[in-house]
């Protein structure tokens, strides 16, 4: 949290640092995909580690003076094996998109057919969208979610059946329901394809068995490391052991150079992290939270895909009430809420509009927010909602403190 030394030679990131720091702190943060990193992890991440090339696998590097890192990541490795009872795990990946990346290099050729979720509906960028590597160099069959805001099982073994994908890619960025690991996996062996299971949202809710596991299901696990599992940005990937080589030759030479010994450092803190009993209840948690904000909203009459929410988070419906995703983010985000435009199942606008808003706890979580804060978030948020056509300043202004007095009741680095 210190900016000292960086204020010395450079005050203009330094204060930008710090504004950041506040905002954070004032902030009612209900983007999905973030969270607030220990400060051991942050330690980690700014460590002198990130003076090291290693190029490689541990023990087996390009360059000398690796006795450290080496350690460093083969800790990183077993912890994510621990975690996560994956036969094997490869912690290098830059990115979430990376680690999809190096399992598409290993697991398909260009050209070949890959089935994942339309990133309207709720998948990723690197599922297939037409702008991403995944969708300009492969042929995608996308599917999608129904009116219930489900996956359609029967609907996904058909169109598999039709166009016998050789990978499926199962998990999503914006689902509220549990996934059938199982039936996915059903479907790929009736197709004869390998299965990836994304887990980069419900990371933590699958570590701790708030939902279920994708092993031994899937072929490739991916995941992020700093959204639920609350560590550094960046990416891991677990496979069955008879992937193992292959995947990673995928990520380095094959995508990647060298590895971020900082960032590998700090993803093996927060696994630590993530091993321990408070973490089990920071998942439980979590999924308190979300059913208990989910129930707000609805009580207060706006509308939920899927009429509520089994994991971290969901996302409002806003076609009943003729409003955008967009004017209710930014409306949010006046009154001290951060959230995220997103489409809904059959969205009449476009993606840089939409009919929705997702809205997830994990990073609340981590300040400490219990159910009895959730309903009055849900209640501003419902506020909000009503006064955006008006946008009436007195009424931001009042919405704003009872953010900032749920801000202040859980302080953040303090
Ligand atoms: N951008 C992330 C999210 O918000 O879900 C996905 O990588």
């Amino acid at each position: 949290m210190n900016t000292e030394i960086i204020r010395k030679t450079d005050k203009e990131i330094a204060d930008l640092i710090d504004k950041e720091l506040i905002r954070q702190q004032n902030t009612i943060e209900l983007i999905a995909s973030e969270n607030f990193t220990s400060e051991a992890v942050m330690e980690a991440a700014g460590s002198i580690l990130t003076n090291k090339y290693a190029e490689g696998k541990p023990y087996k590097r390009f360059y000398n003076g690796c006795e450290n890192v080496d350690k460093i990541e083969e800790i990183a490795q077993e912890r994510a094996k621990k975690l996560f009872n994956a036969p094997h795990a490869n912690v290098q990946p830059h990115s979430g998109a990376q680690a999809n990346m190096a399992v598409f290099l290993y697991a398909v050729k260009p050209g070949d057919t890959v089935m994942g979720m339309d990133l309207s509906n709720g998948g990723h960028l690197s599922h297939g969208s037409p702008v991403n590597f995944s969708g300009l160099y492969f042929n995608i069959v996308s599917y999608g979610i129904n009116e219930k805001g489900e996956i359609d099982y029967e609907e996904v073994r058909k169109l598999a059946i039709k166009h016998k994908p050789k990978l499926i890619i199962c998990g999503a960025s914006n689902y509220s329901k549990i996934i059938d690991f199982k039936k996915f996996k059903d479907i790929a062996n009736e197709v004869n394809a390998y299965l990836m299971a994304d887990i980069a949202h419900i990371a933590a809710l699958v570590a701790t068995g708030e939902h279920p596991s994708p092993f031994p299901y899937a072929d490739f696990v991916t995941t992020t490391t700093h959204k639920t599992l609350r560590g550094p940005r960046g990416g891991i990937i677990m496979c069955k052991e008879e992937h193992a080589q292959g995947i990673d030759k995928a990520v380095f030479p094959g995508i990647q150079g060298g590895p971020l010994e900082h960032i590998i450092a700090a993803k093996a803190v927060a696994l630590k992290e993530a091993l321990s009993d408070d973490f089990k209840n920071y998942a439980k948690q979590i999924i308190l939270n979300a059913k208990k904000l989910a129930q707000t909203l609805m009580e207060e009459g706006l509308d939920i895909v899927g009429n509520g929410t089994e994991n971290h988070l969901m996302t409002l419906d806003l076609r009943k009430l003729n409003k955008t995703g967009k004017d209710i983010a930014n409306i949010l985000e006046e009154v001290g809420i951060t959230a995220n435009k997103n489409t809904v199942p059959n969205d009449p606008q476009s993606p840089f509009i939409t009919s929705g808003v997702r809205i997830g706890v994990p990073a609340v979580t981590t300040r400490g927010f219990k159910e009895e804060d959730m309903i009055e978030i849900g209640k501003i948020i419902a506020e909000a909602v009503k006064i955006s056509d008006s946008k009436d300043i007195e009424k931001i202004k009042q919405l704003r403190e009872r953010s900032l007095i749920l801000c202040k009741k859980h302080p953040l680095y303090a």
